[in-house]
């Protein structure tokens, strides 16, 4: 019998070669001026560069797909310039990373907006959440503005704009692949479920429909930089940003069942609240019955769980199926989360105040074990 991997062994996703099976989840911080990666995020990812992967905060894919403040893009040639002295720090560190491409859709603000105009989203229906904007140089939480219902026509561009950056991020600024955001209540989870998705077009009503977009993105992407780059976030029953599907198992069953023919590197499950509790009464979801549906399809990327874990959870997410687990906030209070787990030794505890925004403190000064 081959015995059961620990969170330590080597792995591969896709055409990612993988040290560990410990992976650094998107984690929004709030430090990119303008939108331009700076030194300091380098320096912050490539301390936690002995993570099996580095998954990036999430990044615009273009100035409509943003909706906070000092939040990182992927559409500009200074933004494209920062993210490579990003991606050589990591790597010459021998980290693997991959960026987060983010649309917001409706979870944003008119005055993150070009022209001032408004978000745009499946349907003119406010998200019930905040943003952040910055405001005299402290951030504040802001109710989201009110949306636009996208044209069908205006959808092509949208596809092509997500295809664009995917390809900047790999050709120009020298990631090892992507990561699909369709998690959290933003644009591509606005259209899959139904409190966000009252369409009555090819991309609104049936399940089939209201995933098209996200399924012409996932084509799109892979058609530009190989599926084998590619990986998608997913958060079934998350309330987060206000996401809200009545019926989430077999949207998502059919969701898995159709990635599984693009060979991805891996699907990231966000199993219950978003940074949240892992199991919600009123939102109940067989997590091992996705995973199944997504085999049982053909589906043989890498399947990356997230959410509350710690090393126990985590090694037994491992025991019973998963390939990669992915750890956020530990992540932020402690850049050797790797070596810390390995050891069994106490982790740091972050400090809130500093988790959105600000420079250094909070964010490059924690300190490694042998340090302590
Ligand atoms: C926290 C604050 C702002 C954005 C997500 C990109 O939830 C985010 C995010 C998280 O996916």
């Amino acid at each position: 019998m081959t015995p059961i991997a620990t969170l330590f062994d080597p792995v591969h996703a896709g055409d990612l070669q993988l040290a560990n099976r410990i992976v650094m989840a998107p984690l929004t911080r709030n430090r990119a001026p303008e939108a331009i990666p700076t030194p300091l995020m380098a320096q912050y990812y490539t301390q936690r560069a002995s993570a099996g992967l580095l998954i990036t905060e999430a990044a615009a894919i273009s100035q409509q797909g943003q909706g906070y403040a000092d939040v990182p893009g992927l559409y500009g040639t200074e933004q494209l310039d920062g993210w490579k002295q990003v991606t050589h720090s990591v790597h010459a560190a021998g980290g693997k990373i991959v960026v987060q491409l983010w649309h917001v859709g409706r979870v944003s603000h008119t005055s993150l907006q070009p022209q001032g105009g408004k978000p745009v989203a499946p349907s003119a229906i406010t998200a019930k959440t905040k943003t952040v904007l910055i405001k005299d140089g402290v951030p504040a939480f802001v109710d989201t503005s009110e949306p636009r219902a996208l044209l069908t026509t205006e959808l092509p561009a949208i596809v092509h704009t997500y295809q664009a950056a995917a390809r900047n991020a790999v050709e120009t600024a020298g990631f090892d692949g992507v990561e699909i955001h369709a998690a959290n209540g933003y644009l591509l989870d606005q259209f899959l479920k139904l409190g966000s998705n009252q369409r009555r077009d090819d991309f609104g009503g049936s399940i089939e429909n209201r995933a098209r977009l996200l399924l012409e993105v996932v084509q799109a992407v892979t058609q530009a930089v190989g599926a084998g780059r590619v990986g998608i976030r997913l958060s079934p029953v998350t309330p987060a940003n206000d996401a809200f599907d009545p019926d989430p198992q077999p949207l998502f069953d059919y969701v898995v069942r159709a990635l599984a023919a693009f060979k991805l590197a891996y699907i990231h499950i966000i199993e219950g609240a978003t940074a949240g509790d892992r199991e919600l009464p009123d939102r109940p979801f067989d997590y091992t019955g996705l995973r199944r549906a997504y085999r049982a399809a053909g589906g043989k990327g890498a399947w990356m769980v997230n959410n509350g874990l710690d090393k126990a959870l985590a090694q037994a997410a491992i025991a019973n199926g998963a390939d990669l687990v992915a750890f956020g906030r530990p992540f932020i209070a402690n850049p050797d989360l790797v070596a810390r787990l390995r050891k069994g030794a106490v982790l740091n505890e972050g400090d809130r105040s500093t988790y959105y925004g600000g420079g250094a403190k909070g964010y490059t000064d924690y300190p490694t074990l042998s340090k302590d």
